[in-house]
């Protein structure tokens, strides 16, 4: 049987466990990428652990989440990522540089490599035939400083695409089309890898953006082949010598399948407030907006950023709505203000912002009161956006500038509207001076700090006894936005744990942090899925701060399971789902010697002793993993095992 594309890149770079769907792997990374929210914590873990220079190929630090500078403390953190990246052998991306995401595949992204990333959009480099994954930053500080990557070895899936888009249909409806058959927990264990005739009319970022939204699919990751797009790519990148075709063997047999006739496909929506919530683009037309967004790290290379324009020229968008575009790098700004892109945006109304993750993370542009916003984004949560009762509406760029034009969601097609016709360039305008190149003499480097960068403590191993209440309870599906809110009035305290605890939970329930604190330790229950989303740590190491020991659910995301093991809380799952409607909040339960317990097997018995019964949770621990849970996270583990 033929090879996946995807198990040949991991088979290049494994340097523990074999290839067998479900048992852990340990592999190699070669580019390691950090953004500045999650960043800040995985340079000041690389500090703690004592590694004295990168031990990767790359390692690029970005500055593009937390750029809005309302007070000392986002700029206290840019200051320190630049001179910790100079110090330690890391390239610095400064804002205004452009997203990470969208930057390393303009400049530095390579086929057949691996990448690690502390952001669950990392996959974007998987449109170059990469294995790039997202992780908490403490496993990218980890790969930083050489040491190998482990998970479970995930399934294949394959997709399958045949025929081409139509006019008004993109890459963007490829993905929500993915999204709408399997749902957001539909990847969950698998590397997505497309393949087919389809393929051959996508270019490497139209590919970017079907493998950055497969991340809302729960995958480990998403991948396209090597091929004479990609060296094309690669060339107007200046970048020729990167290139090498790679693809899965004919004969391979996925685990699973799905096709797609790409000709089929039409404009589609994610309806409010899940990027799975699906549907043609003709069933939400008439949906008047308040606001429209187009950018980010999904849809903001040069090619969406022209097809807005060339909508927009000549027409100005609705009175009726805000209209904000963000581009995706310095690459793609420089480019469109050169062409004249720039200025039908601008004349036709549009709110130009930063190359930053702007409105996508709730950096600005909150949308006003029960609003309808459609964004060319890659996440719709609930309150995402700044504004907790605000309606998101994801879409490709192309209907959303058209739906600009028009104040309400809108069909282009049924409308008969003409599709302008865009073309590329064959070079991309190349620019690297933004870049800030790591010192040659580190010791002249001074890793500079401020006061709202705060060091972590180390915590407590695994009590021997785990006796709390349930402080929450919560259903299926709750994101990492829910667990810790990001948004610009938290965001800046993502270097400081203890403040930043304040805010956990706020969305589900704003008296958590406060009875958690009063508690001094609690028990979290959930339901699938769980932690889905954003690779923040922050959703692990926040909660563990506030005392939370264990979590109960139905099931994890792969990222926020990996990051609650990093923090020593102890992630089990009901055996029996049944046993998760029989617990409510505010009972009692106790593990009794939950160390042996959980080191002596994968069953865990729990007793409710508010409701006097026990019921039996289980644990997908490895070894090692449950080595680490136990000694109170992987700061200690690591301080342990190297002595
Ligand atoms: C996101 O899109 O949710 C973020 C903000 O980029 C996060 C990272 C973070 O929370 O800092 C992600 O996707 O991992
Ligand atoms: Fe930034 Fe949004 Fe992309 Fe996250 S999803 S990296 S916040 S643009």
């Amino acid at each position: 049987m033929g090879k996946s594309l995807a198990y040949k890149i991991l088979e290049d770079h494994l340097v523990e466990g074999a290839l067998t769907p479900g048992s852990e792997i340990g592999i190699r990374i070669d580019h390691t990428l950090t953004q500045d929210a999650t960043g800040t914590m995985a340079y000041l873990q690389f500090e703690a652990m004592g590694f004295e220079r990168v031990a990767t190929e790359l390692s690029v630090s970005y500055v593009d989440h937390n750029t809005l500078q309302s007070g000392f403390e986002n700029a206290d953190d840019h200051r320190y990522l630049r001179t910790v990246a100079g110090k330690y052998g890391v390239v610095f991306s400064p804002p205004g540089n452009g997203i990470c995401h969208q930057v390393h595949l303009e400049r530095f992204g390579a086929p057949g490599k691996t990448m690690l990333g502390s952001d669950s959009h990392t996959p974007t480099g998987g449109g170059l035939g990469m294995i790039a994954i997202g992780a908490g930053g403490l496993d990218v500080a980890v790969a930083m400083g050489g040491g190998p990557f482990y998970m479970p070895c995930p399934k294949v899936l394959g997709v399958k695409l045949t025929g081409r888009l139509r006019p008004w249909v993109s890459a963007k409806d490829v993905i929500l089309e993915v999204l709408r058959r399997r749902s957001v927990k539909g990847g969950v264990g698998f590397i997505v890898e497309y393949f087919g005739s389809g393929i051959e009319s996508l270019t490497v970022t139209d590919r970017a953006t079907i493998c950055n939204m497969g991340a809302e699919l729960g995958a480990t990751t998403s991948l396209f082949p090597s091929d004479e797009n990609t060296r094309k790519f690669l060339a107007a990148q200046e970048r020729e010598d990167d290139y090498r075709p790679l693809a899965a063997d004919d004969d391979t047999e996925y685990h699973e399948l799905v096709e797609i006739d790409l000709g089929e496909l039409v404009p589609l929506v994610a309806l409010p407030h899940m990027p799975d919530k699906v549907v043609a683009v003709s069933e939400a037309a008439g949906r008047k907006l308040d606001q429209v967004c187009v950018g980010s790290c999904t849809n903001g290379s040069l090619r969406d950023m022209l097809a807005v324009a060339a909508i927009l020229e000549g027409e100005h968008v609705a009175s009726t709505l805000s209209f904000t575009v963000s581009p995706g790098s310095k690459q793609v700004l420089k480019m469109i203000s050169l062409d004249g892109s720039l200025a039908k945006m601008v004349a036709a109304g549009a709110r130009i912002l930063e190359s930053t993750c702007g409105p996508c993370i709730g950096m600005g542009q909150s949308p006003p009161s029960a609003a309808h916003t459609l964004r060319s984004f890659n996440r719709n949560f609930l309150g995402r956006s700044g504004t907790k009762d605000a309606n998101v509406y994801l879409a490709s760029a192309e209907i959303c500038a058209i739906s600009a034009i028009k104040g309400e969601i809108c069909d282009p097609i049924v409308g008969g509207e003409q599709f302008p016709e865009i073309t590329l360039p064959e070079r991309f305008n190349v620019d690297d001076t933004s870049f800030v190149k790591p010192a040659d003499d580190p010791s002249a480097v001074e890793v500079m700090y401020g006061p709202n960068i705060v060091k972590l403590e180390p915590f407590s191993e695994m009590a021997d006894t785990i006796r709390a209440e349930v402080l929450l309870k919560t259903e299926d599906n709750i994101t990492t936005d829910h667990i810790m809110p990001a948004g610009a009035r938290i965001l800046p305290f993502r270097s400081n744990i203890p403040r930043i605890s304040d805010f956990v939970y706020e969305v589900v329930d704003p008296t958590f942090p406060e009875r958690a604190r009063k508690a001094g330790r609690g028990i979290i229950v959930g339901g699938d899925n769980y932690g889905q989303g954003s690779s923040r740590e922050h959703a692990g190491l926040a909660p563990r701060y506030l005392g939370i020991e264990a979590k109960i659910t139905k099931g994890y995301a792969r990222i926020h399971r990996a990051n609650l093991v990093n923090f020593g809380i102890l992630p089990l799952i009901f055996k029996d789902e049944t046993d998760y409607d029989r617990i409510e909040k505010g009972d009692v339960l106790v593990i009794e010697n939950a160390r042996g317990q959980v080191k002596a097997g994968n069953e865990v018995t729990v007793r409710n002793e508010t409701k006097d019964y026990e019921f039996t949770a289980v644990h997908d621990l490895s070894e090692r993993e449950v080595a680490i849970v136990i000694a109170g996270g992987k700061l200690n583990y690591t301080r342990k095992t190297a002595g």
